[in-house]
């Protein structure tokens, strides 16, 4: 299936492509804006085509800013999985062009001038030529360009490939599933930024203590996502994973069982921890490194045969440092090994879904469907929340088809036991600020989640203040995914995060973090001050679709980053208590 930003691609696509063949300018603008208005809405344009079969150009030139004609595009696009118009294009320029014309600093012209003057078709290319003579010869290409094109391209090659958590983690747990499964296998983990939770990941880190080292490696290599053996050695091997899109690269290292522990501390990291443990046991007389913790300070005590005063499992480790075992997700050097550690939240502890999506706007279940989703996770309440009247592309609710929507919700509670379903709304924040729905109706609701979906660009005062003006309003209980931002994608609103935290402890408002791993915002680093800060916190995942109420492990994953405690985030606490805090509001 297609999403929002694989459309806007295709369209960005066509419109650089005709800039490179110096095609009429409006007709690039054109598409230029099509790109752009498909890439901010929020809502799944290939599911919106797929329900209307009949009327889907009538849906989508509904959506400011798309004529009859780029409606067809679309239509086109997604029912055949390819354009026309973008084939016949493509055939015409070098497809390494379009990265060239993606680095900051190189417009159309220096492109197609490179391309037809220097025949630089690549990015590869264009970096042997950045000291030549020639490519400075052309015109506007002076010294400081020329820099500048540089840095961009070493920040493109650094922040290009990091994969999404949720991409990456169900790829590694199927690895490691398959890995557990080599008999002789004693333990086998994942390492590295994937176990410490980082909202996304360089590369997998795999740790393995096994009787026969060579049927793991021999089943790590040949495994069905490997398309390239990188490394095969009696240490480390390493591979190149692609699966259902996703290029990564994965690691694995084969240990004694004798130093597991040692070895899953020091791969897991982050460096920067490991750099704190390492000048603690300094401070001790002792020295920590991937075979243990010994005593004295010896380079590397392990060739001489010292035997670890602690090296087998990572407890006994932190335990002789005199530390307590800190979880992975804090080992980032962020202060985690000053004071008693709080007892960080669990999946487990998510008793309540407050943020979740039916057919009646955007979503693919049902009310009853969903509860039983909700039912299944043992949770004891479950918020319908649909999309409000602005958001359009979602099939937000006007007044008069919520008030029925409603009524449905309530006809379900009342048939559905051990489940509390409330009625509730995820209401869009306009770009002042103003809710979507008034009052009066809000008073209604049960639970008022307010988002913003739209103007996702404003500039950060704006932005605080329209934020501001929604964590103040009475009837709003949680603000959802607060900045907008989509992972790799889309920046988002960049408020003054304190002033919205400050804000949101004086109102009694909670911020959401939403488990969609697409999003995962509020992210790590604004949670950790919105905590010091001493707000409410809400961990929803936002479901529109069964498995989606899965995501709840990233949420989770970036709140204990942050040091939640199942105390301050909502969704732990137990029917009553939850329930009053929501009538407070009303
Ligand atoms: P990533 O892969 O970029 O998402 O991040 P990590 O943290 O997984 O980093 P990676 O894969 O380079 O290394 C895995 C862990 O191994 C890292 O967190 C700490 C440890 N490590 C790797 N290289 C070094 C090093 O040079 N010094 C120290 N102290 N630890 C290292
Ligand atoms: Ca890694
Ligand atoms: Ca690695
Ligand atoms: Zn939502």
């Amino acid at each position: 299936m297609m999403t929002n930003n694989d459309i806007a691609e295709i369209f960005k696509q066509i419109a650089s492509a005709l800039e490179l063949l110096e095609a009429n300018r409006f007709r690039i603008n054109g598409y230029q804006r099509v790109s752009r208005v498909l890439k901010d809405l929020t809502e799944d344009i290939a599911g919106l085509v797929a329900e209307h079969p009949g009327s889907a150009v009538k849906q989508l030139t509904a959506i400011d800013g798309i004529g009859k004609g780029s409606a067809e595009k679309i239509v086109e696009l997604v029912a055949n999985g390819k354009m026309a118009e973008h084939q016949e294009l493509m055939a015409q320029v070098p497809a390494g062009l379009f990265d060239i014309l993606a680095i900051p600093g190189i417009g159309p012209k220096a492109a197609t001038l490179m391309w037809k003057d220097l025949g630089i078709i690549s990015v590869a290319e264009l970096k042997e030529k950045l000291d030549s003579p020639e490519l400075a010869r052309l015109p506007r290409m002076g010294a400081k360009t020329i820099e500048n094109i540089k840095k961009a391209i070493a920040f493109q090659e650094k922040a290009a490939d990091r994969v999404p958590l949720g991409i990456a983690r169900p790829i590694a747990l199927r690895l490691q599933e398959e890995l557990r499964q080599v008999p002789g296998v004693k333990r086998l983990e994942y390492a590295g930024s994937l176990r410490r939770g980082r909202e996304t990941i360089g590369d997998l880190d795999f740790l393995a203590a096994c009787d026969d080292p060579e049927a793991v490696r021999e089943r790590f290599t040949s495994h069905p996502d490997v398309t390239q053996v990188l490394a095969r050695g009696d240490t480390k091997s390493s591979v190149r994973l692609e699966t259902g899109g996703a290029v990564l690269q994965a690691d694995l290292r084969i240990v004694p069982e004798e130093v597991y522990g040692a070895a899953l501390m020091y791969f897991t990291g982050s460096k920067e921890h490991n750099v704190r443990l390492r000048e603690i046991a300094i401070k001790q007389n002792r020295r920590l490194n991937e075979y243990g913790l010994f005593d004295g300070t010896d380079e590397r005590p392990q060739d001489r045969g010292d035997r670890p005063i602690a090296a087998a499992d990572e407890a006994a480790i932190y335990a002789a440092l005199g530390l307590p075992l800190i979880a992975p997700e804090l080992r980032e050097d962020r202060g985690e090994l000053e004071g008693e550690p709080a007892r960080l939240i669990e999946l487990a502890d998510i008793r309540a879904e407050l943020h979740a999506h039916t057919i009646a706007s955007d979503g693919k279940m049902t009310i009853d469907e969903l509860a039983a989703c909700a039912l299944r996770h043992g949770y004891h309440t479950l918020a319908v929340t649909d999309h409000s009247k602005s958001s359009v592309i979602a099939n937000g609710l006007d007044e008069e088809r919520l008030l029925a929507h409603i009524e449905a919700v309530r006809e379900a509670n009342a048939r559905i036991d051990d489940l509390e379903i409330l009625a509730g709304a995820e209401v869009d924040i306009l770009p002042d600020g103003r809710l979507d729905y008034d009052d009066e109706i809000l008073a209604r609701l049960d639970v008022v989640v307010a988002s913003p979906h739209a103007s996702l660009g404003q500039d950060p005062k704006t932005a605080t203040e329209r934020l501001l003006r929604a964590i103040r309003h009475p009837l709003v209980h949680i603000l959802g995914h607060p900045t907008g931002r989509i992972i790799n994608r889309r920046e988002g609103l960049s408020p003054d995060m304190n002033a919205l935290f400050a804000a949101a402890v004086e109102h009694d408002t909670a911020l959401e973090v939403n488990a969609n791993w697409r999003r995962l915002d509020l992210r790590d680093s604004h949670l950790r001050h919105a905590l010091e800060a001493g707000c409410r916190i809400a961990i929803d995942t936002d479901t529109h679709r069964e498995e989606q109420m899965d995501f709840l492990i990233y949420g989770i994953l970036t709140a204990r980053r942050a040091g939640l405690t199942a105390a301050s985030c909502i969704n732990t606490w137990p029917a009553e208590e939850l329930h009053a805090w929501l009538k407070s509001k009303r």
